[in-house]
């Protein structure tokens, strides 16, 4: 009988720096899902990779000196590389792409020319605003605070001759898929998308660039390259050889059962990619699962910042497995997370080595002592064995339950109840006791067995998890592979009664957590003062106008001395502070200014600023602004950095400045 399919699917990388724990946590999650599936007997395809083309590469590659294509090669195949990464942590994707592989630059130069020809892609004036680390066009509409709505970085004014993809066309199909399917979870993004984007109206997306080269260019007119979502969104399937002659699978696995994505890149997936297929007339994905962020001390990790966790460090340290398990099994898949070292430490030591690596170590040691690793002929079950048996029956359909629904870490909550409750088993039937008497050593046993039966049925659900422990523990307790198979985890007394168990070594040994913390912490400083004098701040000064303003116009401008009375955040905005001022007229001075992202409001309360007092009114968030604060902007390390003018306090409030 042919096996049933399964495609599975990870983001593909930006090659712009080396990967982090975070990047790591959703290929490994990934990784579990296929080779659960693959243990179920699916046929699977898991496929990963990287998205090398557009502006942010092309400007790293000009930063180091090297062609864009030599910048991504080295990350993606050097030393410590991408791949270098995913074999360290025992990745076992069936697929790896690169946008820069030929047979995916031909597949969507074909893909554009179809939209094209179809009319779903127009030529059109591009004018709005340009994310540039997000590489994201947004409508003024969509900015949050004057900003990238997914980042909060600054954008810039953007206007170009541009392609447009008429996705206005597909809004109500795309709604529909979104309100009415399970199409996109968890369900709680799906109103995330609904209410940030689909509600307020879907505007045709521009996806074409002509400002920059790298990227795959419009075959029928070479000045435009292919806007880099459209091409990197496409990987799924050019992977599998649509439009290509380099692979065959496309009929085989496509459409995928699921891509896997970080929160961020939701929208790209469960808006722009459904109605780009549906624009081709091709099948959609069944399911989009948006997966939340792991932060570092409550905040997104940043490479500028040095606030990376880097994954080669905890996984050379503490094995691929230990870390492999401790991203799947601490953080919900759905909803972000906070990483600490305190945290991977204590998971190691309490679920591994404790839990699971006792109940290893206790069973195999006392099949040695007492009966020298062969158990004899066990003694019928006992009533003390019913509730381990029944609940170690039960766990492949309650595991099977959660993986179906990735939640992976409440899958491992249900094998690590079971170890749990074998573990309070050896307590309750004392062992040791049992060896005492001749008489009850068929009893002594039937316990044994027992402990292997449970340590086989965990070991192989948690296979996908924890692979090379799992085949520690199958050759410690005797189990072949075809013991370990999907269907037999399912069953309770398949090991031969009079298995032979030997005690190996311990397969998570205990971590002296004080002393890891503190080497850890020194390395983590280490990394900080590196990336901070690697980003040894970049300042940037806007040029001077050559444009001349006569004397006169110049005198108009009154500008005065003002003295914050009071300061405080304007409610509903990310941005505004609202400033009580002294002006020296005796009546309070109202002004707001957009700089909440530099300062604290408290901090202001007492300075003398510099205002300019006769500009018209302004409405701002509905209250008046009467002049506005003056100060100094540059762009540091390509982000605006702000400074209020701040005088002297002896200068009095109203002081005029000529
Ligand atoms: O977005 N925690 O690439 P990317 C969890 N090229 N996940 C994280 C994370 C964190 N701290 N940081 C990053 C791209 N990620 C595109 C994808 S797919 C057609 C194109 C996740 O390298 C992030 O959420 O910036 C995203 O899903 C993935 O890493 C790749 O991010």
């Amino acid at each position: 009988m042919e096996k049933k399919r399964f495609y599975i699917t990870t983001p593909i990388y930006y090659p712009s720096d080396k990967l982090h724990i975070g990047h790591t946590y959703c290929t490994v999650a990934t990784d579990a899902m296929a080779r659960y599936k693959r243990l179920q007997g699916y046929d699977v395809m898991f496929l990963t990779g990287t998205d090398e083309h557009g502006q942010k590469i092309e400007t790293k590659a000009q930063e180091a000196g090297v062609t864009p294509k030599q910048f991504v090669d080295n990350i993606v195949e050097g030393p410590k590389g991408v791949k270098d990464l995913w074999k360290l942590m025992n990745v076992s994707y069936d697929r790896f792409i690169r946008t820069t592989d030929e047979y995916h630059v031909e597949s969507v130069q074909k893909i554009f020319k179809k939209m094209y020809e179809k009319g779903d892609i127009y030529k059109g004036k591009y004018k709005g605003k340009y994310c540039t680390p997000c590489e994201s066009f947004w409508t003024e509409s969509q900015l949050k605070d004057g900003c990238c709505p997914d980042c909060g970085r600054p954008v810039v004014d953007a206007e170009e001759e541009a392609y447009f993809f008429r996705l206005s066309k597909y809004a109500d199909r795309v709604r529909d898929l979104l309100e009415n399917t399970d199409f996109l979870q968890p369900r709680s993004r799906v109103n995330e998308m609904i209410h940030n984007f689909i509600d307020p109206g879907l505007e045709d997306l521009c996806v074409s660039r002509t400002s920059f080269s790298w990227g795959i260019p419009v075959d029928f007119d070479s000045k435009h390259v292919v806007y880099v979502w459209l091409d990197a969104l496409f990987n799924y399937t050019t992977a599998l050889g649509f439009l290509n002659e380099t692979y065959s699978d496309y009929d085989k696995f496509w459409p995928a059962d699921v891509h896997f994505v970080g929160k961020e890149i939701v929208r790209f997936h469960s808006i722009i990619w459904p109605a780009m297929l549906m624009s081709m007339d091709m099948p959609l994905p069944k399911h989009v699962y948006g997966h939340g962020w792991l932060l570092l001390d409550g905040g997104k990790m940043s490479k500028s910042k040095g606030n990376v966790v880097d994954p080669y460090v905890l996984a050379e340290r503490y094995s691929a497995d230990a870390l492999r398990f401790f991203l799947l099994r601490t953080f919900p898949f759905g909803t972000d997370g906070n990483f600490s070292n305190e945290l991977l430490i204590n998971t190691i030591n309490v679920d591994l080595a404790n839990d699971l690596g006792n109940l290893l170590s206790r069973t195999t040691a006392m099949a040695d002592k007492y009966f020298g690793g062969t158990l004899s002929e066990a003694q019928a079950e006992g009533d003390e064995d019913a509730e381990l048996i029944a609940m170690a029956s039960a766990l492949r359909d309650k595991y099977e339950a959660q993986m179906e629904k990735y939640q992976m870490q409440n899958a491992l909550s249900e094998v690590f109840n079971v170890i749990a409750r074998a573990n309070k088993y050896i307590d309750e039937t004392a062992p040791w006791v049992l060896a005492k008497d001749e008489a009850t050593k068929p009893r002594l046993a039937r316990v044994l067995y027992n402990l292997a039966e449970t340590l086989r049925i965990c070991g192989t659900l948690l296979l996908p998890f924890i692979p090379d422990t799992c085949t520690k523990i199958f050759e410690q307790i005797g189990a072949d592979a075809d013991l370990t198979t999907w269907e037999k985890a399912a069953a309770f007394g398949v090991l031969s009664k009079t298995a032979t168990l030997h005690k190996g070594e311990n397969i998570f040994p205990r971590i002296d957590a004080a002393k890891e913390i503190a080497e850890l912490e020194e390395l983590e400083n280490a990394q900080k003062a590196k990336a901070q004098a690697a980003v040894a701040p970049a300042i940037e000064v806007e040029p001077q106008t050559t444009e001349d303003v006569d004397f006169d116009t110049f005198c108009k401008s009154d500008f005065r001395a003002v003295k914050v009375k009071a300061c405080e955040a304007v409610a509903k905005s990310k941005k505004l502070l609202r400033f009580t001022l002294d002006d020296g007229t005796g009546t309070d001075r109202q002004i707001l200014s957009g700089i909440h992202k530099w300062y604290e409001p408290e901090a202001l309360v007492g300075k003398t600023l510099v205002a300019i007092v006769n500009l018209p009114p302004r409405k701002m968030m509905g209250l008046d602004s009467n002049g506005m604060l003056l100060s100094a902007v540059h762009t540091e390390n390509g982000e605006e950095a702000l400074n209020l003018i701040m005088v002297d306090d002896k200068i009095p409030a109203g002081a005029k400045l000529c």
